[in-house]
């Protein structure tokens, strides 16, 4: 048997055969299918392991905000941008307590911290550690993303009870030098082993609409569908252009790609929660409707991603009644 295909059991198919070994032709004949097609093969797919009514509701919380060394081009919190986002220090665990419990009260079931560090000193992570117990406490599902993690970093968050860590790629990497040139892609290959290892789960994705090629977005979905284990969660987010970023005057992605780019994360790692996540401020609800029949399960819920605006949770809660889909 091929080492790089493992066979998993589910109620739908007794043998279905999940893939780590696409290549880049494969990807682009995904990509390159007839709408229906490919929307048929990820609503199929989708079916095989999910409830296609059920969609998975993360909050999130900016604990540490601006003043990051970093340059991702993307990012308004870069100290090297002048944007006008307002720096914050981390916040302080009350206060943190406050938004989780709001969050839980508007029922979302898992609360992700951000901080806008390169990667946090040994001493930065005890105070986000008594965050992660706090949160957990209040039985939600916790996640932090905190930049670059070392092994043993990685162990503390383990053993503190955090479920996920959030460390994106991106995009391909032939464009990521154009994007971030302040840490490298296998950087963050490595950051992603050291929280596996440490056995916490992976939420890793990547942006979209960064002015990238089509064989970009091919390359970074081939390079998250072949790692050896599939992210458990997905994120893919639609650039947000901020004024004073270097993309803040990138060219608009076409919407029916951007579709095409989540039924495809649906097909190639089937069984990972593939979220529709920044950037859906700028979308019509007909838009986020075909995202969710491409196969998006997961979205980030309340009117703040990390500094940037996302979809009230009055407007979510209206869509999800419009289209039948209970938030779980
Ligand atoms: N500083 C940490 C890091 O970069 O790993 C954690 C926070 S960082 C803001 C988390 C992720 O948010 C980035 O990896 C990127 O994928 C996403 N992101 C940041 N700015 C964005 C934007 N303007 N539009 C879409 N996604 C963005
Ligand atoms: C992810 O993939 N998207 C989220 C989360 N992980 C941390 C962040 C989106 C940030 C959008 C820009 C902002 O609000 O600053
Ligand atoms: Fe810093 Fe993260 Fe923003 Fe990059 S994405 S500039 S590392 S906060």
């Amino acid at each position: 048997m091929n080492a790089n295909v493992e066979t998993v059991s589910c109620s739908a198919s007794a043998n279905e055969k999940i893939r780590h070994d696409w290549t880049v032709d494969e990807v682009k004949t995904l990509f390159k299918k007839p709408f229906s097609d490919l929307i048929f093969e990820a609503q199929t797919r989708h079916r095989e392991f999910f409830n296609p009514n059920q969609v998975q509701v993360s909050t999130l919380l900016s604990i540490k905000t601006g003043r990051c060394p970093e340059d991702c081009g993307y990012c308004p919190q870069s100290v090297r941008f002048k944007t006008k986002v307002e720096t914050e220090a981390l916040l302080p665990l009350d206060e943190v307590i406050e938004k989780a419990k709001q969050a839980k009260a508007n029922g979302s079931s898992r609360f992700c911290m951000g901080a806008a560090w390169r990667s946090p000193k040994d001493k930065d992570l005890e105070p986000v550690i008594e965050m992660v117990k706090a949160v957990k406490s209040l039985g939600l599902e916790t996640c932090v993303t905190l930049g670059m993690l070392n092994a043993e970093q990685s162990v503390r968050l383990k053993e503190a009870g955090l479920d996920y860590y959030n460390h994106n790629l991106d995009t391909s990497p032939e464009y990521y030098g154009d994007v971030i040139s302040t840490r490298t892609y296998q950087d963050r290959l490595d950051t992603i082993m050291h929280v596996r290892d440490a056995g916490m789960n992976v939420c890793c994705g990547g942006i979209l609409g960064m002015g990238e090629a089509e064989k970009d977005r091919y390359g970074l979905m081939q390079q998250l569908a072949n790692q050896e284990h599939h992210p458990e969660s997905v994120p893919i987010n639609l650039l947000v252009k901020v004024e004073g970023t270097p993309l803040a005057d990138a060219d608009e992605l076409d919407p029916i790609e951007f579709i095409r780019a989540i039924a495809v994360a649906r097909i190639m790692m089937p069984k990972s929660y593939v979220r529709l996540s920044a950037g859906r401020e700028n979308m019509s609800d007909e838009m986020q409707a075909l995202c969710f029949l491409a196969g998006a399960n997961s979205i980030f819920y309340g009117e703040k991603l990390l500094t940037t605006p996302n979809p009230s949770e009055n407007a979510d809660k209206q869509l999800f009644d419009r289209l039948g889909i209970t938030s779980v």
